[in-house]
């Protein structure tokens, strides 16, 4: 099978209830970029990425689309069907910007599944469950605030929850936590995450402060290097988020003993199959993990439950999506959304979800 045609779409997903505000970012809308891929027999496979902004990562919207430009034509006859193939012909065309090849990888495993009448989820190894468990991440807030919000999310289902820490005192950081476990106590499993924000000297003093309440410690500090000189002093697990850049970074983090797990994004480490090595090497040292993204529709949302489904149930983190975030669905009929704290996994072909192009104008470019 060969790809006829490549089309670049941008689209605008306002913030629900916004601003989503994390220590590295304030967002108020999101610009998400999606790919649809045509094959030559004519089936159509979508993809998308959806940085968070301009500052969590290095990524940003128009920095994929310029990516996606200078890789499109390159890959007009290239075969949908070997996602490996395919990922080294992009590595050909443009060095990095792995979250750009993802939406391409990702819109492959979509052709992939409708000419194989195939769910993503089984290309991708199997299924383990078809109700695949979530978290729910806050913004920064207020001690009552997020203890309210904790008790909401714990009484609907979510089996986890992640609390964003970070750009404010750390005092106020430690108070967030405690009043959340004094909510929600063992009801929940906790991540606190502070998005890179934190100083060695207060990431300590958290870890020190709340020894009695168990949660994991998500990308506390900027570097590894920040986060390899305090491990040892740590009361609590450490995972990486940010700092798992590549497959090359997460196999020297395991290696190295610096983390304990990690919270990891599709279209960072590459795509879907970049995602299943991904999820192979954790499963070999016994490492939890989440399959997340930072941001972005239907689309993603799809791709990060196929992979979530397939992981080893123990090591199961959860999927987080952006759609208590956002309006409304791309596909009305098969959207991809949390109940009670897990979402069902789309039913394929492919991703399973068809979305409603007319929702994103003119393509901004097409190839082919
Ligand atoms: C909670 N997330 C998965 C979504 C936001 O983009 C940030 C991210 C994280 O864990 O850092
Ligand atoms: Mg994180």
């Amino acid at each position: 099978m060969r790809i006829a045609e490549i089309h670049i779409f941008s689209h605008i997903l306002p913030v629900k209830n916004g601003p989503y505000t994390i220590a590295s970012s304030t967002v108020h809308s999101l610009d998400t970029t999606l790919v649809k891929i045509v094959s030559e027999n004519g089936l159509v496979g979508w993809g998308e990425t959806c940085p968070v902004g301009p500052t969590y990562q290095p990524q940003h919207a128009a920095g994929a689309r310029a990516a996606l430009a200078e890789m499109a034509q390159g890959l007009i006859g290239a075969d949908p069907l070997q996602p490996l193939v395919l990922r080294r012909r992009m590595d050909r065309l443009l060095n990095g910007h792995r979250y750009a090849k993802a939406a391409v990888d990702i819109a492959a495993y979509d052709i992939m599944g409708k000419q194989f009448k195939t769910r993503v989820a089984d290309l991708l190894g199997g299924a383990m469950t078809e109700r695949v468990p979530s978290y729910y991440a806050s913004g920064i807030g207020e001690p009552d605030e997020i203890a309210r919000i904790a008790e909401e999310r714990a009484a609907e289902g979510f089996p986890r929850m992640q609390i964003k820490i970070g750009g404010r005192p750390v005092e106020i950081d430690i108070a967030v936590v405690r009043k959340v476990w004094e909510r929600v106590g063992g009801r929940m499993r906790l991540a606190v995450d502070a998005n890179r924000s934190l100083t060695t000297r207060d990431t300590l003093r958290l870890s020190r402060e709340c020894l009695d309440i168990p949660f994991v410690l998500e990308q506390p500090c900027n570097t590894i290097e920040e986060i390899r000189s305090i491990r040892n002093q740590l009361h609590h697990g450490v995972y990486l988020d940010e700092n798992g850049e590549d497959l090359a970074t997460v196999l020297r983090a395991v290696g190295e003993g610096v983390c304990d797990g990690f919270g990891i994004k599709v279209t960072r480490i590459g795509g879907l199959h970049a995602m299943a090595t991904f999820r192979d090497i954790c499963e070999a040292r016994s490492m939890p993990h989440t399959c997340d993204d930072a941001w972005g529709g239907d689309i993603i949302a799809a791709a990060c439950t196929h992979i979530g489904a397939t992981v080893q149930p123990r090591l199961c983190e959860g999927v987080w999506i952006a759609q208590p975030y956002i309006e409304g669905h791309y596909d009305p009929e098969h959207g991809v959304a949390i109940e009670g704290g897990h979402i069902k996994l789309p039913n394929g072909p492919g991703l399973g979800v068809i979305p409603d192009e007319s929702l994103f104008g003119s393509p901004i470019a097409s190839f082919g």
